[in-house]
C-alpha cells in the first residue's frame, strides 16, 4: 500500500528561505539566527556582541517574541536598527516572516542582521529562516543535560555559547558533560563560554563571529 507523505510546511519554508538567502546575498548582508531557551540570555548576549562588533560591521536586529516589544526597545536604545517580530503564539520564526520584515531595513546600510528567535529549545531548530549561520545559547541555570535531551538544537547549529558562566559556582553544571554531548552530535562545532555579567569570553566569541561574518560576506 502506498502511503502519501506530505512535507508542505517545511518545503514551503525552504522555498522562502532560499528567497531570503538570495535577497540578503544580493545586498551583502549576513543573517545570524540566535536560538535558545526563554531567558537564556540571548538579548543580553546580542547587546554585548553589538558593543564589540559595531566598529567593524553595520548591524541590524530582528527581535522575535510571541508578544511585546521590550527586546527591540533594548536594542534600539543602543542606536541599532531593530524591528520586533511578534509571532502571536507561534513558538518559532519562519522564513516568510523574515521575508516580510526585510523591507523594514535599509539593507544597503547593513552588513549583519541578527535574528533573536523565539525562546524555545525545540521548534526554532527545525526552521531554516535563510540564515548564514546559527548560534545556540545554553545558560548554566538550565542544566547540563540539555544537549542530550534536546539534540537537534545542538546538532543543527554552527556555534554553541554557554552563557551566564558567572553562575557556575552556584549550579551543579558539568561543562565537560555538555562538551562531550555536543561533540557527539556536532563534532566540528565551536563552543564558547560567556558571561554578560562579567564580560568573560565575549571578546573571543566576537572575534570568532567577525571571522565568520567576513567569510559569509566575501
Ligand atoms: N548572572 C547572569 N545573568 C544574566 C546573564 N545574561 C543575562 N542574564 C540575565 O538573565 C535574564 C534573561 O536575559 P535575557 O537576555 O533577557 O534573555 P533572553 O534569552 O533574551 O530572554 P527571552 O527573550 O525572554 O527568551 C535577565 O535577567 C538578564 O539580566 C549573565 O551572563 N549572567
Ligand atoms: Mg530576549
Amino acid at each position: 500500500m502506498e502511503i502519501k507523505v506530505l512535507h508542505q510546511v517545511l518545503e514551503w519554508n525552504q522555498d522562502v528561505s532560499a528567497e531570503v538567502r538570495r535577497t540578503l546575498a544580493e545586498n551583502k548582508v549576513c543573517l545570524i539566527n540566535v536560538m535558545g531557551s526563554p531567558g537564556a540570555g540571548k538579548t543580553s548576549l546580542l547587546a554585548a556582541l553589538i558593543a564589540r562588533l559595531r566598529g567593524q560591521f553595520r548591524i541590524g536586529v530582528i527581535e522575535g517574541d510571541i508578544t511585546g516589544q521590550s527586546d527591540a526597545e533594548k536594542i534600539a536604545a543602543l542606536h541599532i536598527p531593530a524591528v520586533q517580530l511578534n509571532t502571536d503564539g507561534a513558538c518559532h520564526i519562519e522564513a516568510m516572516s523574515i521575508r516580510n520584515i526585510l523591507p523594514q531595513f535599509d539593507l544597503a546600510a547593513l552588513d549583519v542582521l541578527f535574528v533573536e528567535n523565539i525562546g524555545n529549545l525545540v521548534c526554532p531548530a527545525e526552521f531554516d529562516i535563510g540564515e548564514n549561520f546559527r548560534l545556540t545559547v545554553l545558560s548554566i541555570p538550565e542544566g547540563d543535560d540539555k544537549v542530550a535531551k534536546y539534540p537537534l538544537m545542538f546538532t543543527d547549529t554552527d556555534c554553541l555559547v554557554l552563557s551566564k558562566c558567572d553562575m557556575l559556582p552556584y549550579f551543579d553544571f558539568d561543562t565537560a558533560r555538555v562538551t562531550a554531548d555536543y561533540r557527539a552530535v556536532n563534532p566540528e562545532g565551536p563552543q564558547f563560554q560567556t558571561s554578560g555579567r562579567t564580560g568573560a569570553g565575549m571578546d573571543a566569541l566576537a572575534a570568532h563571529l567577525a571571522g565568520r561574518i567576513r567569510a559569509a560576506l566575501a
